[in-house]
């Protein structure tokens, strides 16, 4: 053997790199964790996540950011991140995935990024999404987000081999949700409903031993979906989307954004692909992560990194000394 065959795709060292960004903004959201201050948690989240990607060795375009130029000062979409030299990436970001969850002190809250070769990520508006997702080892097109939800169920727990009533279902507790919760409850599934915080919940069902989840349905956030889609392209599963603009100025968003066809359904491959770095960092204790621990001037984060290319999935946790001075915006 002559040495390794270099794989084209993202620098590997990323991999790391990223994950600095998310336990940054996690610890600057945690320091607000159940203050009742929703925009002071997320935007000292943001300042945070954008002081560490200015420290990246890349030339990064945000894709999936705090909203669009004219409403979100920093991280918007479109925005230049990054030291200016190096590879060219997409970069999708949720500072802080459940703001009223950190503002609340209650589980699940994360700081989320994706970065991937340029294109790899959907550029989605900051507008609804419909989604349906499953984890992996199922046939390609079990599910169907257009199918009914009972048909979806069915199909779901005659190819896991369990009985309907096996299956639980993650959806966002919201009324526009009623319907879709009554027909899987009357298909014979359990619901588990979560206040906010959708990209964990298509994470679960990856992992259903371990969450309980099997599948996730419903109506949440577009960026959150095209996030969840990067995650699931790094750890295998299914998962379908639909953009759900609510009006004409959200129809316009979304064709200012290069969207042609509003109606189109997208498959996890549109959403998310190629080589695709995912980091998320827990704020709040949660299923999937640890929230970040405060001990004098030391403090503690839980992270998950994924690569597409690789499927590798690392747990790192990390400790940070003299935080005072070092993570104080
Ligand atoms: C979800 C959820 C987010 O927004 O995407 C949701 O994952 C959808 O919007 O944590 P609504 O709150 O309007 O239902 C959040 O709850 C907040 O960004």
């Amino acid at each position: 053997m002559t040495g390794e065959t270099v794989r084209p795709g993202l620098e590997r060292v990323l991999v790391l790199e990223v994950t600095r960004v998310t336990e940054a903004a996690a610890i600057a959201a945690a320091r607000l964790r159940g203050r009742g201050h929703e925009k002071a948690a997320d935007k000292a989240a943001v300042d945070a996540m954008r002081r560490e990607l200015a420290k990246l060795p890349i030339r990064g375009t945000v894709v999936i950011g705090e909203g669009e130029m004219d409403e979100a000062p920093m991280l918007y979409i479109g925005e230049k991140v990054g030291s200016g030299e190096g590879p060219e990436v997409d970069i999708a970001v949720d500072p802080l995935e459940g703001t009223t969850i950190c503002a609340k002190a209650m589980p699940n809250a994360l700081a989320v990024l994706a970065i991937s070769e340029r294109g790899g990520l959907l550029h989605a508006p900051d507008i609804y999404m419909n989604k349906i997702a499953i984890g992996p080892g199922y046939a390609p097109g079990l599910v169907d987000l257009d199918a009914p939800p009972a048909d979806n169920i069915g199909a779901l727990a005659k190819a896991k081999g369990v009985a309907i009533a096996e299956i639980t279902a993650c959806i966002l507790d919201r009324p526009r949700h009623a319907e879709l919760i009554a027909a899987v409850r009357e298909a014979g599934a359990s619901v588990q409903l979560i206040p906010d915080g959708d990209i964990a919940g298509v994470i679960w069902t990856t992992d259903p031993e371990e969450t309980g989840i099997d599948i996730y349905l419903g109506i949440g956030g577009a960026p959150e979906g095209v996030l969840a889609a990067g995650a699931l392209c790094c750890i295998g599963g299914q998962m379908q989307g639909r953009l759900m603009p609510q009006n004409e100025d959200e129809r316009a968003r979304a064709k200012a954004m290069g969207i042609t066809d509003i109606k189109r359904k997208y498959t996890l491959e549109d959403m998310a692909s190629g080589d695709v770095i995912v980091s998320a960092t827990g704020v709040t204790d949660g299923s999937l992560l640890d929230g970040v621990r405060f001990r004098g001037d030391f403090a503690e984060t839980e992270s998950v990194v994924l690569r597409s290319q690789t499927g590798t999935v690392r747990r790192i946790k990390t400790t940070f000394r003299d935080i005072g001075s070092r993570f104080i915006g």
